[in-house]
């Protein structure tokens, strides 16, 4: 009898035990998520997924549409970024895309040894959907054996999801990601030229930290530099609209130029840059100028034409001082048209101009004109006299 209690005893302790112990596993998984539910309220940007299927919103990309009760809500969002940040972070990041490639490009066939390349991504203040978009489009369309790393550099961005969250998360990716700080708001150029400085492949390629890579886009361009070391590549450059991040091919029919406010423009190819390819517009084009944010060159042709000018601040002027550069270094500037990547345009700016905009460009441009541009100075001087004198 009294063993029976003890019996009882023992095993209501341990029943007691056993309770708590679920209890306390009950607590604290509870308030990892709480944990998690407080980080998404905090970072909404961070909810953007990885899609496993390609029936969500922009998949095949296709336009995103917000209903209308959110619409408010998506105006508000806008200004951050000044393109649909509601609609971006709706898509999966790592979203599919059509194969937009004319159908000469698509059987093409590139040699088995090409120069690998650094792919160097500058930011600001990006948001986490469009950064991420842009990596997880490099590492999943390109031959990783072609990938000598990512580099981001941060060009001091003021948004906390861009520091140890990001740097967290990349680290998980099965591509090698460096993350670079610069101390100081420094601009597009002298942030490009510090990740140069920390890159290893042979070949450098540039692009806008809100891009998305299409199938294919990498190997025209590599190949294009293997046969020529001195020839400086751009992807036909295809619109990701800022209003619905809907995917749009761009054209092949259009190249770089520039007005005489030194403002970059796009031209429609002349008739003899047809003649010299024989109408194949699977071809490159022979560009004038660049957009400036994608492109891909030869490491030590970066080297030997002197890189970029430092000395230019923040953004402006300088695709078309690369542009010049190229050109009159002994290289040349092409479109490979069977490359294609899209890229975000926007109707205006996001970012600050420390020292003001105009100033800033001027200064840019006046840099540009007296390097490169001998007695054509002028008519860039005649026509923006406010740019003569700071
Ligand atoms: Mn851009």
């Amino acid at each position: 009898m009294r063993r029976f209690v003890y019996c009882k005893v023992v095993l209501a302790t341990s029943l007691m035990w056993v309770l708590v112990d679920v209890f306390l596993l009950l607590y604290f998984s509870e308030c990892n998520k709480c944990d998690d539910k407080k980080e998404r309220s905090l970072l909404p940007a961070l909810r953007a997924v990885i899609s496993r299927n390609q029936e969500g919103p922009g998949e095949m990309g296709k336009a995103v549409l917000i209903p209308k009760d959110d619409q408010e809500k998506m105006k508000e969002l806008f200004k951050i970024n000044q393109f649909n940040l509601m609609a971006s972070d709706l898509i999966a990041l790592n979203r599919s895309l059509p194969d937009v490639r004319l159908d000469g490009c698509k059987t093409k066939v590139y040699p088995d040894e090409l120069p690998n390349t650094s792919v160097v991504i500058v930011f600001h203040n990006e948001a986490w959907s469009t950064l991420l978009r842009t990596v997880y489009s490099v590492i999943n369309r390109s031959p990783h054996h072609l990938l000598a790393e990512i580099i981001l550099v941060d060009d001091a961005s003021e948004r906390e999801f861009l520091k140890t969250s990001l740097e967290n998360y990349v680290k998980k990716l099965e591509v090698s990601i460096k993350i670079i700080r610069m101390e100081q708001r420094s601009g597009l150029i002298r942030a490009r030229l510090r990740g140069a400085a920390a890159s290893t492949g042979q070949v450098i390629t540039f692009l806008d930290a809100h891009c998305e890579c299409t199938l294919g886009w990498l190997e025209p361009l590599l190949a294009r530099i293997k046969e020529d070391r001195k020839t400086v590549v751009c992807p036909i450059i295809d619109v990701i609209s800022d209003d619905t991040f809907e995917y749009m091919a761009g054209s092949d029919m259009t190249y770089g130029g520039f007005n005489w406010k030194l403002n970059f423009r796009w031209y429609p190819v002349p008739q003899r840059e047809m003649d010299r390819r024989k109408g194949d517009r699977t071809l490159p084009v022979r560009t004038p100028t660049m957009a400036g944010g994608l492109f891909s060159i030869d490491r030590n042709y970066f080297e030997e034409i002197g890189t970029y000018d430092a000395g230019m601040d923040i953004w402006g002027g300088e695709n078309l001082e690369m542009s010049f550069r190229i050109w009159q270094c002994g290289g040349s500037l092409e479109i490979v048209t069977c490359s294609h990547v899209g890229h975000v345009f926007r109707k205006a700016t996001p970012y600050t101009f420390p020292g003001g905009t105009g100033h800033v460009i001027n200064k840019n441009n006046r840099r540009l004109a007296e390097v490169w541009m001998d007695e054509f100075k002028d008519f860039f001087y005649i026509i923006s006299p406010e740019a003569v004198c700071g």
